[in-house]
């Protein structure tokens, strides 16, 4: 098949998970356009049969905003001519599944187009009334809609009372990639202090300060440190709180890193305090490398660890702290929590198993 896939091309999950199902799909025979306002992130260089497309964005004086949208329908309906792409799938409701409607509408129909729902491109839309209908109306337009959790299709059913079905296609990781090393795990290490780590892009969503305010009750039970992988808006605040609580020596703010798979294996837990996460893919990245997640038991995330990690309520640091404390302090019950995370990976979430979903409603769509 010749696909175009729309992404932001940030360290946002919805873009990692457009651009790794670009090179999968790359790598699996299919042609493949991927098209963005800039490279993204994740995207490797030389895979045979994988282009990138940039999306420019004329700035003019009049324009406040410079209309990304219009330059997007327009770049798609240019990828759609030259390469005679047979469908679009756009990551990310907003604007890009406006764009695709509008690049069809442009060409009387001559495309068709898949949008898949990451997360806040639905529950932002619950609170900002502005980008409700045209959105909803993307959606109903759409010749396939997908979800990343149960959670976040039935938000979608509340939050834009529709009734357009939602096809539920978890993310997926690369487990070869993501896997366990030869690090030992804190109990069979000299030093026995514990790793823990968080990742994400520390927006107010994340409540890092919580991830924090956990870590800081653990390491007064237990020897530890806290490596906070990713930056965003939350980064200073989350580190004066480890000083107010004393730890900041403990706690190594380690920045964006490329090379995920080397640093997740070293951790011997994975600590996530969102407020809501339609999936949670920086955990299910840690799982496939064998290291159990504590997270709050908010949106899509008990979809994604079952129950090979623990869940405590939103907006508790200190349920989190006991619940890690516990999970550290049992050498046995930790080696099988590690396993049970990484088999879930494989089992539930490779590459393979959810490359095959999408391609599926490709072909469907495309009948
Ligand atoms: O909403 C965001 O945080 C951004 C969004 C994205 O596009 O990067 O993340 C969402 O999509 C990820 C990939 O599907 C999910 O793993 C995240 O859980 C989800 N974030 C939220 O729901 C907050």
């Amino acid at each position: 098949m010749r696909i175009g896939i729309v992404c932001y091309p940030t360290v946002g999950g919805s873009g990692v998970v457009a651009t790794e199902m670009a090179m999968a799909l790359a790598e699996r025979g299919h042609e493949i356009h991927l098209l963005s306002y800039d490279r993204p992130s994740r995207l490797r260089g030389g895979i045979p049969g994988l282009r990138f497309h940039e999306v420019a964005v004329s700035a003019y004086p009049l324009f406040r905003y410079p209309p990304y949208d219009l330059a997007l329908a327009t770049r798609m309906l240019e990828v759609r001519e030259e390469a005679k792409v047979d469908l679009f799938h756009v990551h990310y409701a907003i604007p890009h599944a406006v764009s695709a409607y509008l690049a069809r509408s442009m060409c009387g129909g001559c495309l068709e187009f898949v949008t898949t729902l990451h997360g806040t491109d639905i529950t932002v839309v619950g609170s900002d009334r502005s980008y409700l209908r045209p959105t909803r109306f993307a959606l109903e337009q759409s010749d396939a809609v997908t979800a990343v959790s149960r959670y976040l299709a039935d938000e979608t059913h509340l939050v834009f009372g529709t009734k357009k079905p939602v096809d539920v296609i978890h993310n997926f990781v690369d487990t070869d990639r993501f896997q366990p090393t030869d690090h030992k795990p804190w109990h069979q290490r000299g030093n026995d202090e514990r790793i823990i780590v968080h990742a994400s892009n520390f927006r107010p969503v994340k409540r890092l300060a919580d991830v924090v305010r956990a870590f800081a009750a653990i390491q007064r039970e237990l020897p530890a440190r806290l490596l906070l992988l990713g930056d965003g808006p939350d980064r200073e605040h989350a580190l004066a709180v480890a000083g107010d609580l004393g730890c900041r020596h403990k706690v190594e703010h380690v920045g964006v890193r490329d090379d995920l798979e080397r640093i997740l294996p070293e951790a011997d837990l994975f600590l996530s305090a969102s407020q809501t996460e339609s999936f949670g893919l920086s955990m299910l990245e840690a799982m496939s490398c064998g290291v159990p997640c504590i997270s709050t038991a908010v949106g899509g995330v008990a979809e994604v660890i079952g129950d090979t990690g623990r869940l405590v309520p939103f907006a508790d640091p200190d349920a989190m702290a006991r619940a890690a404390v516990e999970v550290l302090s049992d050498a046995d019950g930790y080696d099988a929590l590690a396993k049970a995370a990484r088999q879930r990976a494989i089992e539930h979430f490779s590459t393979d198993r959810i490359v095959a979903q999408y391609v599926s409603v490709y072909e469907r769509v495309l009948q």
